[in-house]
Protein backbone atom coordinates (compact mmCIF):
# COMPACT_ATOMS: atom_id res chain seq x y z
CA UNK A 1 0.00 0.00 0.00
CA UNK A 2 2.88 2.36 0.56
CA UNK A 3 3.51 5.11 -1.50
CA UNK A 4 -0.02 5.01 -3.56
CA UNK A 5 -1.00 7.93 -2.27
CA UNK A 6 -4.45 5.44 -0.43
CA UNK A 7 -7.07 8.13 0.94
CA UNK A 8 -9.04 5.89 3.37
CA UNK A 9 -12.64 5.59 4.51
CA UNK A 10 -13.12 3.08 7.46
CA UNK A 11 -16.38 0.84 8.20
CA UNK A 12 -17.25 -0.91 11.79
CA UNK A 13 -20.38 -2.32 12.42
CA UNK A 14 -21.37 -2.19 15.78
CA UNK A 15 -22.78 -5.67 17.31
CA UNK A 16 -24.19 -6.31 20.28
CA UNK A 17 -20.40 -7.87 22.39
CA UNK A 18 -18.50 -7.64 19.72
CA UNK A 19 -15.87 -6.17 19.68
CA UNK A 20 -13.26 -7.15 22.90
CA UNK A 21 -12.28 -2.85 23.18
CA UNK A 22 -15.37 -1.09 21.90
CA UNK A 23 -16.49 -0.62 18.08
CA UNK A 24 -15.30 2.93 18.56
CA UNK A 25 -11.70 2.14 19.98
CA UNK A 26 -11.41 -0.80 17.17
CA UNK A 27 -11.81 1.60 14.85
CA UNK A 28 -9.71 4.15 16.26
CA UNK A 29 -7.10 1.35 16.23
CA UNK A 30 -7.70 0.39 12.40
CA UNK A 31 -6.96 3.99 12.39
CA UNK A 32 -3.41 3.52 13.24
CA UNK A 33 -3.30 0.42 11.09
CA UNK A 34 -4.32 2.22 8.16
CA UNK A 35 -1.77 5.04 9.24
CA UNK A 36 0.95 2.35 9.62
CA UNK A 37 0.37 1.14 6.66
CA UNK A 38 0.80 4.46 4.86
CA UNK A 39 -3.16 5.29 4.02
CA UNK A 40 -4.48 8.98 4.91
CA UNK A 41 -7.64 8.72 6.75
CA UNK A 42 -10.20 10.99 5.70
CA UNK A 43 -13.57 8.94 7.84
CA UNK A 44 -15.12 6.75 9.81
CA UNK A 45 -17.93 5.27 9.71
CA UNK A 46 -20.19 2.80 12.24
CA UNK A 47 -23.41 1.04 11.18
CA UNK A 48 -25.17 -0.92 13.78
CA UNK A 49 -26.62 -4.32 13.49
CA UNK A 50 -27.60 -7.45 15.11
CA UNK A 51 -25.93 -9.06 12.48
CA UNK A 52 -23.88 -8.72 9.68
CA UNK A 53 -24.94 -9.26 6.11
CA UNK A 54 -23.71 -11.89 4.02
CA UNK A 55 -23.38 -10.45 0.66
CA UNK A 56 -22.45 -7.01 1.56
CA UNK A 57 -21.31 -7.50 5.40
CA UNK A 58 -22.78 -4.12 6.25
CA UNK A 59 -26.59 -3.00 4.63
CA UNK A 60 -26.87 -2.49 1.13
CA UNK A 61 -28.07 0.99 1.54
CA UNK A 62 -25.08 1.95 3.82
CA UNK A 63 -22.76 0.85 1.54
CA UNK A 64 -24.07 3.09 -1.48
CA UNK A 65 -23.95 5.71 0.71
CA UNK A 66 -20.73 5.13 1.48
CA UNK A 67 -19.44 4.95 -2.01
CA UNK A 68 -21.05 8.24 -2.75
CA UNK A 69 -19.22 9.48 0.46
CA UNK A 70 -15.99 8.25 -0.96
CA UNK A 71 -16.73 10.00 -4.22
CA UNK A 72 -17.45 13.22 -2.33
CA UNK A 73 -14.07 12.68 -0.66
CA UNK A 74 -12.46 11.65 -3.66
CA UNK A 75 -11.21 8.20 -1.47
CA UNK A 76 -9.50 5.39 -3.06
CA UNK A 77 -9.93 2.83 -0.72
CA UNK A 78 -12.55 1.44 2.15
CA UNK A 79 -11.18 -0.41 5.24
CA UNK A 80 -13.74 -2.96 6.95
CA UNK A 81 -12.64 -3.51 10.38
CA UNK A 82 -13.70 -6.89 9.94
CA UNK A 83 -12.49 -10.15 8.31
CA UNK A 84 -14.51 -10.70 4.98
CA UNK A 85 -15.29 -13.01 2.43
CA UNK A 86 -13.94 -12.88 -1.15
CA UNK A 87 -17.91 -12.19 -2.18
CA UNK A 88 -18.36 -9.82 0.28
CA UNK A 89 -15.34 -8.04 -1.02
CA UNK A 90 -16.31 -7.78 -4.52
CA UNK A 91 -20.16 -7.30 -3.80
CA UNK A 92 -18.86 -4.14 -1.82
CA UNK A 93 -16.55 -3.00 -4.72
CA UNK A 94 -19.05 -3.45 -7.08
CA UNK A 95 -20.99 -1.02 -5.26
CA UNK A 96 -19.02 1.26 -3.78
CA UNK A 97 -16.75 1.57 -6.91
CA UNK A 98 -14.20 1.95 -4.40
CA UNK A 99 -11.23 -0.83 -3.67
CA UNK A 100 -12.15 -2.47 -0.67
CA UNK A 101 -10.09 -4.66 1.77
CA UNK A 102 -10.54 -5.65 4.96
CA UNK A 103 -8.61 -5.58 8.56
CA UNK A 104 -6.52 -8.90 8.28
CA UNK A 105 -5.93 -7.79 4.71
CA UNK A 106 -4.54 -4.31 6.44
CA UNK A 107 -2.46 -6.20 8.75
CA UNK A 108 -0.90 -8.42 6.65
CA UNK A 109 0.19 -5.17 4.61
CA UNK A 110 1.69 -4.25 7.23
CA UNK A 111 3.75 -6.88 8.10
CA UNK A 112 4.77 -7.59 4.67
CA UNK A 113 6.07 -3.88 4.75
CA UNK A 114 7.63 -4.64 8.06
CA UNK A 115 9.58 -8.31 7.52
CA UNK A 116 13.14 -7.84 6.89
CA UNK A 117 14.44 -11.18 7.54
CA UNK A 118 14.10 -14.55 5.09
CA UNK A 119 11.90 -16.15 7.48
CA UNK A 120 10.00 -13.33 7.86
CA UNK A 121 9.22 -12.77 4.29
CA UNK A 122 8.22 -16.34 3.64
CA UNK A 123 6.17 -16.07 6.94
CA UNK A 124 4.14 -13.14 5.46
CA UNK A 125 3.87 -14.73 2.51
CA UNK A 126 2.45 -17.68 3.65
CA UNK A 127 0.01 -15.55 5.44
CA UNK A 128 -0.91 -13.91 2.48
CA UNK A 129 -1.39 -16.96 0.32
CA UNK A 130 -3.66 -18.48 3.12
CA UNK A 131 -5.36 -15.78 3.29
CA UNK A 132 -6.17 -15.36 -1.06
CA UNK A 133 -6.53 -18.98 -1.14
CA UNK A 134 -10.40 -19.09 0.04
CA UNK A 135 -10.68 -16.07 -1.35
CA UNK A 136 -9.72 -16.53 -4.91
CA UNK A 137 -13.14 -16.46 -6.66
CA UNK A 138 -13.58 -13.15 -4.94
CA UNK A 139 -10.46 -11.14 -6.32
CA UNK A 140 -11.08 -13.51 -9.50
CA UNK A 141 -9.87 -10.21 -11.44
CA UNK A 142 -6.41 -9.23 -9.69
CA UNK A 143 -5.05 -12.96 -9.10
CA UNK A 144 -5.42 -14.44 -12.47
CA UNK A 145 -2.79 -11.78 -14.05
CA UNK A 146 -0.27 -13.07 -11.25
CA UNK A 147 -1.02 -17.06 -12.62
CA UNK A 148 -1.66 -17.58 -16.59
CA UNK A 149 0.84 -17.44 -18.69
CA UNK A 150 1.86 -19.94 -21.06
CA UNK A 151 2.16 -23.40 -19.71
CA UNK A 152 1.06 -22.86 -16.44
CA UNK A 153 -2.42 -23.99 -17.75
CA UNK A 154 -2.91 -28.26 -17.32
CA UNK A 155 -5.38 -29.98 -20.07
CA UNK A 156 -9.27 -29.28 -18.85
CA UNK A 157 -8.22 -26.39 -16.14
CA UNK A 158 -10.32 -23.35 -15.56
CA UNK A 159 -8.06 -20.69 -14.51
CA UNK A 160 -8.87 -20.85 -11.05
CA UNK A 161 -8.23 -24.60 -10.79
CA UNK A 162 -4.69 -23.24 -11.92
CA UNK A 163 -4.52 -20.21 -9.59
CA UNK A 164 -5.73 -22.73 -7.05
CA UNK A 165 -2.70 -25.07 -7.99
CA UNK A 166 -0.39 -22.28 -8.48
CA UNK A 167 -0.66 -20.97 -4.76
CA UNK A 168 -0.98 -24.65 -3.18
CA UNK A 169 2.79 -25.25 -4.95
CA UNK A 170 3.79 -22.30 -3.58
CA UNK A 171 2.70 -22.67 0.00
CA UNK A 172 4.38 -26.00 -0.16
CA UNK A 173 7.67 -24.55 -1.54
CA UNK A 174 7.37 -22.00 1.27
CA UNK A 175 6.67 -24.11 3.89
CA UNK A 176 9.58 -26.42 3.25
CA UNK A 177 12.07 -23.14 3.26
CA UNK A 178 10.52 -22.35 6.84
CA UNK A 179 11.16 -25.85 7.74
CA UNK A 180 14.81 -25.61 6.81
CA UNK A 181 15.24 -22.29 8.47
CA UNK A 182 13.97 -23.58 11.31
CA UNK A 183 16.02 -26.89 11.74
CA UNK A 184 18.72 -24.65 11.28
CA UNK A 185 17.24 -22.24 14.09
CA UNK A 186 17.06 -25.66 16.78
CA UNK A 187 20.66 -26.39 15.88
CA UNK A 188 21.59 -23.00 16.85
CA UNK A 189 19.50 -23.50 20.15
CA UNK A 190 21.06 -26.58 20.76
CA UNK A 191 24.67 -24.56 20.64
CA UNK A 192 23.25 -22.55 23.31
CA UNK A 193 24.25 -23.35 27.44
CA UNK A 194 21.07 -25.01 28.30
CA UNK A 195 22.05 -23.63 31.83
CA UNK A 196 21.09 -20.33 30.37
CA UNK A 197 16.89 -19.45 31.12
CA UNK A 198 15.36 -17.84 28.59
CA UNK A 199 12.52 -14.72 28.96
CA UNK A 200 10.51 -13.60 26.83
CA UNK A 201 8.71 -10.27 26.24
CA UNK A 202 5.08 -10.95 25.05
CA UNK A 203 2.33 -7.67 24.98
CA UNK A 204 0.09 -6.25 22.45
CA UNK A 205 1.63 -4.40 19.77
CA UNK A 206 2.77 -0.68 20.96
CA UNK A 207 2.93 -1.82 24.74
CA UNK A 208 6.87 -0.67 25.11
CA UNK A 209 8.16 -4.43 24.75
CA UNK A 210 10.88 -3.34 23.15
CA UNK A 211 11.47 -0.61 24.61
CA UNK A 212 11.52 -2.08 28.20
CA UNK A 213 14.58 -4.59 26.25
CA UNK A 214 16.56 -1.99 25.59
CA UNK A 215 16.24 -0.39 29.04
CA UNK A 216 17.15 -3.53 30.56
CA UNK A 217 20.07 -4.02 28.30
CA UNK A 218 21.85 -0.76 29.50
CA UNK A 219 21.01 -0.63 33.16
CA UNK A 220 22.26 -4.18 33.60
CA UNK A 221 25.81 -5.69 32.68
CA UNK A 222 24.71 -7.25 29.30
CA UNK A 223 26.09 -9.53 26.54
CA UNK A 224 25.66 -7.19 23.74
CA UNK A 225 28.18 -3.71 24.75
CA UNK A 226 27.03 -1.45 21.82
CA UNK A 227 22.96 -1.40 22.27
CA UNK A 228 23.72 1.42 19.39
CA UNK A 229 21.68 -1.03 17.11
CA UNK A 230 19.33 -1.86 19.39
CA UNK A 231 15.55 -1.10 18.76
CA UNK A 232 15.08 1.72 21.26
CA UNK A 233 11.22 1.56 21.14
CA UNK A 234 9.29 3.01 18.02
CA UNK A 235 5.95 4.60 17.87
CA UNK A 236 4.60 2.19 15.41
CA UNK A 237 2.28 -1.04 15.30
CA UNK A 238 4.40 -4.26 14.92
CA UNK A 239 7.80 -2.63 14.92
CA UNK A 240 9.16 -5.57 16.05
CA UNK A 241 8.40 -8.26 13.72
CA UNK A 242 11.61 -10.69 13.94
CA UNK A 243 12.70 -12.22 17.40
CA UNK A 244 15.93 -11.01 18.62
CA UNK A 245 17.66 -13.15 21.28
CA UNK A 246 20.57 -11.15 24.00
CA UNK A 247 22.25 -11.86 27.26
CA UNK A 248 21.96 -10.38 30.24
CA UNK A 249 23.77 -10.97 34.01
CA UNK A 250 21.17 -11.29 37.03
CA UNK A 251 22.38 -9.65 40.34
CA UNK A 252 23.21 -13.05 41.78
CA UNK A 253 25.62 -13.60 38.94
CA UNK A 254 23.62 -15.99 36.72
CA UNK A 255 23.13 -15.55 32.80
CA UNK A 256 19.69 -14.94 31.17
CA UNK A 257 18.51 -14.53 27.71
CA UNK A 258 15.80 -11.85 26.86
CA UNK A 259 13.60 -12.12 23.73
CA UNK A 260 11.59 -9.46 22.17
CA UNK A 261 8.98 -10.52 19.90
CA UNK A 262 6.42 -9.37 17.89
CA UNK A 263 3.51 -7.64 19.44
CA UNK A 264 -0.58 -9.19 19.61
CA UNK A 265 -3.47 -7.56 18.84
CA UNK A 266 -7.26 -8.61 19.57
CA UNK A 267 -8.42 -9.89 16.17
CA UNK A 268 -5.51 -10.80 15.13
CA UNK A 269 -5.13 -13.05 11.61
CA UNK A 270 -5.14 -16.42 12.53
CA UNK A 271 -3.23 -16.75 9.07
CA UNK A 272 -0.37 -14.78 10.81
CA UNK A 273 -0.35 -17.08 13.63
CA UNK A 274 -0.15 -19.98 12.04
CA UNK A 275 2.27 -18.95 9.76
CA UNK A 276 4.98 -16.81 12.13
CA UNK A 277 4.44 -20.53 14.27
CA UNK A 278 8.33 -21.18 14.08
CA UNK A 279 8.76 -17.30 15.54
CA UNK A 280 6.46 -17.90 17.86
CA UNK A 281 8.17 -21.08 19.25
CA UNK A 282 10.47 -19.06 20.90
CA UNK A 283 7.80 -17.86 23.51
CA UNK A 284 7.05 -21.54 24.06
CA UNK A 285 10.79 -22.30 24.76
CA UNK A 286 10.63 -19.34 27.55
CA UNK A 287 11.17 -19.97 31.05
CA UNK A 288 9.37 -16.91 32.22
CA UNK A 289 7.26 -14.28 30.04
CA UNK A 290 7.61 -10.38 30.73
CA UNK A 291 4.32 -9.47 29.56
CA UNK A 292 4.23 -5.71 28.92
CA UNK A 293 1.55 -3.33 29.42
CA UNK A 294 0.59 -0.05 28.59
CA UNK A 295 -1.08 1.47 31.62
CA UNK A 296 -1.13 4.51 29.93
CA UNK A 297 -4.14 2.72 27.50
CA UNK A 298 -7.83 3.19 28.17
CA UNK A 299 -7.50 -0.52 26.68
CA UNK A 300 -5.23 -1.41 28.67
CA UNK A 301 -7.53 -4.57 30.69
CA UNK A 302 -8.26 -5.56 27.57
CA UNK A 303 -5.14 -5.63 25.81
CA UNK A 304 -4.39 -7.86 28.60
CA UNK A 305 -6.97 -10.14 27.78
CA UNK A 306 -6.14 -10.18 24.04
CA UNK A 307 -2.84 -11.49 24.97
CA UNK A 308 -4.24 -14.02 27.13
CA UNK A 309 -5.90 -15.40 24.10
CA UNK A 310 -3.26 -15.53 21.76
CA UNK A 311 -0.88 -17.28 24.63
CA UNK A 312 -3.38 -19.16 25.14
CA UNK A 313 -4.10 -20.54 21.33
CA UNK A 314 -0.37 -20.59 20.93
CA UNK A 315 -0.34 -23.28 23.72
CA UNK A 316 2.00 -20.70 25.83
CA UNK A 317 -0.59 -20.35 28.57
CA UNK A 318 1.01 -22.31 31.46
CA UNK A 319 4.29 -20.50 31.46
CA UNK A 320 4.86 -18.33 34.16
CA UNK A 321 4.45 -14.50 33.91
CA UNK A 322 5.52 -11.28 35.35
CA UNK A 323 3.36 -8.39 34.45
CA UNK A 324 4.69 -5.10 33.63
CA UNK A 325 2.60 -2.22 33.56
CA UNK A 326 4.54 0.14 31.77
CA UNK A 327 4.86 3.69 30.79
CA UNK A 328 3.62 4.34 34.02
CA UNK A 329 5.40 7.89 33.66
CA UNK A 330 2.28 9.13 31.46
CA UNK A 331 -0.45 8.07 34.21
CA UNK A 332 -0.76 9.05 37.86
CA UNK A 333 -2.34 5.81 39.58
CA UNK A 334 -2.44 5.17 43.62
CA UNK A 335 -2.75 1.70 43.06
CA UNK A 336 -2.01 -0.74 40.31
CA UNK A 337 -4.65 -3.10 38.77
CA UNK A 338 -4.14 -6.80 39.68
CA UNK A 339 -3.52 -8.86 36.38
CA UNK A 340 -6.30 -11.25 35.89
CA UNK A 341 -3.80 -13.97 35.20
CA UNK A 342 -2.81 -13.64 39.14
CA UNK A 343 0.78 -13.03 37.94
CA UNK A 344 3.51 -11.32 40.21
CA UNK A 345 3.29 -7.15 39.07
CA UNK A 346 4.94 -3.92 39.07
CA UNK A 347 4.85 -0.74 37.87
CA UNK A 348 7.66 0.60 35.32
CA UNK A 349 8.41 2.97 32.96
CA UNK A 350 10.88 2.06 30.27
CA UNK A 351 11.30 5.99 29.42
CA UNK A 352 12.28 7.00 33.15
CA UNK A 353 13.92 3.66 34.38
CA UNK A 354 11.53 3.37 37.21
CA UNK A 355 11.08 -0.20 38.27
CA UNK A 356 14.18 -1.22 36.90
CA UNK A 357 15.62 -2.66 40.31
CA UNK A 358 12.07 -4.45 41.15
CA UNK A 359 11.94 -6.12 38.15
CA UNK A 360 14.80 -7.19 38.11
CA UNK A 361 14.52 -8.94 41.94
CA UNK A 362 11.34 -10.44 40.35
CA UNK A 363 12.88 -11.67 37.92
CA UNK A 364 15.88 -13.78 40.19
CA UNK A 365 12.41 -14.56 42.24
CA UNK A 366 10.24 -15.89 39.49
CA UNK A 367 12.94 -17.20 36.97
CA UNK A 368 12.40 -21.04 37.81
CA UNK A 369 15.97 -22.99 38.43
CA UNK A 370 16.31 -24.94 35.40
CA UNK A 371 17.14 -28.78 35.93
CA UNK A 372 18.43 -31.30 33.53
CA UNK A 373 18.10 -35.06 33.58
CA UNK A 374 21.58 -36.10 32.95
CA UNK A 375 23.43 -39.82 32.83
CA UNK A 376 26.85 -39.27 33.49
CA UNK A 377 29.60 -41.69 34.47
CA UNK A 378 32.34 -40.22 37.46
CA UNK A 379 35.21 -42.20 37.66
CA UNK A 380 35.82 -43.51 41.24
CA UNK A 381 38.82 -41.05 41.91
CA UNK A 382 36.50 -38.36 41.60
CA UNK A 383 34.94 -38.96 45.25
CA UNK A 384 33.92 -35.20 46.20
CA UNK A 385 31.90 -34.68 43.00
CA UNK A 386 30.07 -38.02 43.66
CA UNK A 387 29.15 -36.72 47.36
CA UNK A 388 28.06 -33.47 45.85
CA UNK A 389 26.04 -35.24 43.39
CA UNK A 390 24.52 -37.11 46.12
CA UNK A 391 24.22 -33.79 47.81
CA UNK A 392 22.31 -31.43 45.42
CA UNK A 393 20.60 -33.59 43.45
CA UNK A 394 17.83 -36.05 42.51
CA UNK A 395 19.58 -39.74 41.83
CA UNK A 396 17.05 -42.15 39.88
CA UNK A 397 19.49 -44.96 38.93
CA UNK A 398 23.38 -45.78 40.43
CA UNK A 399 25.05 -48.28 38.60
CA UNK A 400 28.77 -49.61 38.99
CA UNK A 401 31.01 -50.22 35.85
CA UNK A 402 34.76 -50.99 35.52
CA UNK A 403 35.38 -47.49 34.35
CA UNK A 404 33.40 -45.53 37.42
CA UNK A 405 29.68 -45.06 38.61
CA UNK A 406 27.29 -44.61 36.36
CA UNK A 407 24.70 -42.23 37.49
CA UNK A 408 20.58 -41.30 36.12
CA UNK A 409 20.56 -37.74 37.86
CA UNK A 410 18.05 -34.60 37.86
CA UNK A 411 20.58 -31.74 38.32
CA UNK A 412 19.78 -28.04 39.22
CA UNK A 413 21.36 -25.66 36.44
CA UNK A 414 23.88 -24.34 39.13
CA UNK A 415 25.43 -27.71 39.45
CA UNK A 416 25.20 -28.69 35.68
CA UNK A 417 28.86 -27.24 34.88
CA UNK A 418 30.45 -29.49 37.31
CA UNK A 419 28.68 -32.37 35.56
CA UNK A 420 29.01 -31.80 32.04
CA UNK A 421 32.38 -33.09 31.11
CA UNK A 422 31.63 -36.70 32.36
CA UNK A 423 27.99 -36.52 30.36
CA UNK A 424 27.32 -39.80 28.60
CA UNK A 425 26.46 -39.54 24.84
N1 LIG B 1 6.13 7.72 27.96
C1 LIG B 1 6.58 6.48 27.74
N2 LIG B 1 6.64 6.00 26.49
C2 LIG B 1 7.09 4.74 26.31
C3 LIG B 1 7.49 3.92 27.40
N3 LIG B 1 7.88 2.71 26.91
C4 LIG B 1 7.72 2.79 25.56
N4 LIG B 1 7.25 4.00 25.20
C5 LIG B 1 6.94 4.45 23.82
O1 LIG B 1 5.94 3.59 23.28
C6 LIG B 1 6.15 3.38 21.89
C7 LIG B 1 6.23 1.90 21.58
O2 LIG B 1 7.39 1.34 22.16
P1 LIG B 1 8.04 -0.02 21.64
O3 LIG B 1 9.06 -0.39 22.64
O4 LIG B 1 8.45 0.08 20.22
O5 LIG B 1 6.78 -0.99 21.75
P2 LIG B 1 6.70 -2.53 21.30
O6 LIG B 1 5.81 -3.19 22.30
O7 LIG B 1 8.05 -3.11 21.11
O8 LIG B 1 5.92 -2.36 19.92
P3 LIG B 1 5.86 -3.36 18.64
O9 LIG B 1 7.20 -3.96 18.42
O10 LIG B 1 5.44 -2.44 17.56
O11 LIG B 1 4.79 -4.37 18.97
C8 LIG B 1 7.44 4.14 21.55
O12 LIG B 1 7.08 5.40 21.04
C9 LIG B 1 8.14 4.29 22.90
O13 LIG B 1 8.96 5.42 22.95
C10 LIG B 1 7.42 4.47 28.72
O14 LIG B 1 7.72 3.85 29.74
N5 LIG B 1 6.95 5.75 28.83
MG1 LIG C 1 8.92 -3.88 19.48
Amino acid sequence: MEGKNERALLVSIEMPGHHLIGTEASLEELTELARTAGAEVLGKFIQKRNKPDTTYYMGKGFAEELGLKAEELAANLIIVDEELSGTQIRNLEEITDVTVIDRTNLILDIFAQRAKSREGKLQVELAQINYRLPRLTGMGIQLSRLAGGIGTKGPGETKLETDRRHLKNRINDIKKQIARISRQRKIKRKGRNPNTPLIVLVGYTNAGKSSVRYRLLKEVPSIVTDTSNEDQGTDKLFATLDSTIRGITLKSGREALIGDTVGFIQKIPHQLITSFKTTLDEVLEADLLLHVVDINNSFAKEQQEAVYNVLEEIGASNIKRITIYNKIDLVDLSVLPKPLDQSSYLSFSAKTGRGVAELLDLIEQELPEKKFILNVLIPFSQGKIISDLHNNCKVFEMKYTTAGTHFTVEVPAYFYPKLEYFILK
